[in-house]
């Protein structure tokens, strides 16, 4: 277990966190605390098989009702639809060197996908890919919210993502849902070229991650987090808590957002799901370029 970052922090950084309205409760997790995550909330095995992470892998996102607020999501944050109705403002890692085969030049890939689509008790579409995109590598920069870990962007020219993000927005009462985002090193040949040139399909639905991995040639996710929305109840998992870090004590700070409330204007009971309105669709592009637009220009 590593110090949290407000016992170690010195004063002046807290102060400088807190101007900035950044996340002044950020703290370092461990990658057994990730691995440990995936099991309590069911993920390993029901969703992959396995995951042991090399990497602490973090994401941060603004919370609602303060835009001004980033927030360190760690496995199990309970996010509200709103607060991911756009991609993550930023990707970062810690103890990278514990990747095997990295470099400076390593590019890696990162995907967001819905595991209990389009109902936790019956994810019929199982997986739902929200989004993935290759090319990304270390900017040289540290994460806005924790200073320890490196960040991740796509620099210029990257290409378009292979599956562009389209916003989770799960029906009411379908659960609690739980959205995963992973990361791998790129194998090289998708630095020239995208994951279509060995035939993958660009279909969301029903994404097979095993099968995905050996035609791509992906050794095993080098990190991996997760977050929840909670829709309501639904076969007696709508409503139980997140099984995050949260029920392993000491973490439970991080993870203070409203679940809950959300999700409640969206009614549509097709099978595909998060990515049926054109209009959504629309937005969700729309939110594409302009986070696209921050990754690539800080
Ligand atoms: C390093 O990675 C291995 C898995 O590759 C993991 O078991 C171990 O806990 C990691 N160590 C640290 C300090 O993250
Ligand atoms: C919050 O951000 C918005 C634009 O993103 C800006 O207009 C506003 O001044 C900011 N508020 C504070 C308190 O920094
Ligand atoms: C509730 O979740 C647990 C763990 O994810 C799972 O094993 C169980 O089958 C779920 N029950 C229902 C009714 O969906
Ligand atoms: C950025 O993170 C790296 C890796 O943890 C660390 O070595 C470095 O000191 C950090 N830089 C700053 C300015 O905090
Ligand atoms: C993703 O969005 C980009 C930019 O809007 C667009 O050029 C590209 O065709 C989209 N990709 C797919 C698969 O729709
Ligand atoms: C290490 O990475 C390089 C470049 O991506 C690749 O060519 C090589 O096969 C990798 N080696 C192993 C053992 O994974
Ligand atoms: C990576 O970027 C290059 C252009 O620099 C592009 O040709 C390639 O398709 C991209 N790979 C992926 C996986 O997006
Ligand atoms: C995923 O693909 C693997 C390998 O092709 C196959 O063995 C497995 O049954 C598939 N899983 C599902 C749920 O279809
Ligand atoms: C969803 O639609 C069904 C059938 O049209 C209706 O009975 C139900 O009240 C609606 N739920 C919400 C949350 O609007
Ligand atoms: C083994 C290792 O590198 N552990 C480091 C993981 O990252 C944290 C935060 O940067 C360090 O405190 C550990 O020493």
């Amino acid at each position: 277990m590593y110090p949290t970052l407000s016992k170690s922090l010195p004063l002046s950084l807290l102060a400088l966190a807190s101007v900035s309205l950044a996340d002044d409760n950020a703290e370092s997790v461990s990658t057994l605390s990730f691995k440990n995550a995936f099991v309590n909330s069911g993920i390993v095995p029901e969703v992959i098989p396995a995951l042991d992470p090399a990497v602490s892998f973090y994401a941060t996102y603004k919370t609602e009702g303060d835009s001004n607020h980033s927030e360190l999501l760690i496995p199990g944050s309970s996010l509200t639809v709103n607060e991911i109705s756009t991609l993550p403002i930023e990707f970062s890692v810690e103890n990278l060197s514990n990747a095997t085969n990295i470099t400076a030049q390593t590019r890696y890939l990162i995907y967001l996908l819905d595991a209990d689509a389009p109902a936790r008790s019956n994810p019929t579409a199982r997986n739902l890919r929200h989004w993935l995109a290759g090319n990304f590598t270390l900017n040289g920069q540290n994460s806005s919210v924790l200073s320890t870990a490196q960040r991740l962007a796509r620099p210029p020219n990257s290409g378009a993502p292979f599956t562009n993000f389209t916003a989770p927005r799960p029906d009411a009462n379908s659960g609690v849902h739980r959205y995963i985002m992973a990361l791998y090193t790129q194998p090289a040949r998708f630095n020239t070229a995208g994951f279509e040139s060995v035939g993958m399909e660009r279909e969301v639905a029903n994404w097979n991650l095993s099968r995905w991995r050996t035609q791509l040639g992906l050794g095993p996710a080098i990190g991996a987090t997760y977050f929840v929305i909670d829709t309501g109840a639904n076969g007696g998992n709508g409503t139980s808590a997140p099984q995050g870090l949260n029920n392993q004590g000491g973490n439970g700070g991080n993870n203070n957002n409203n679940a809950g409330g959300q999700g409640g204007n969206n009614n549509d009971t097709s099978a595909a799901a998060d990515i049926r309105a054109s209009s959504v669709y629309v937005v969700g592009l729309t939110a594409l370029a302009a986070v696209f637009g921050g990754l690539i220009m800080v």
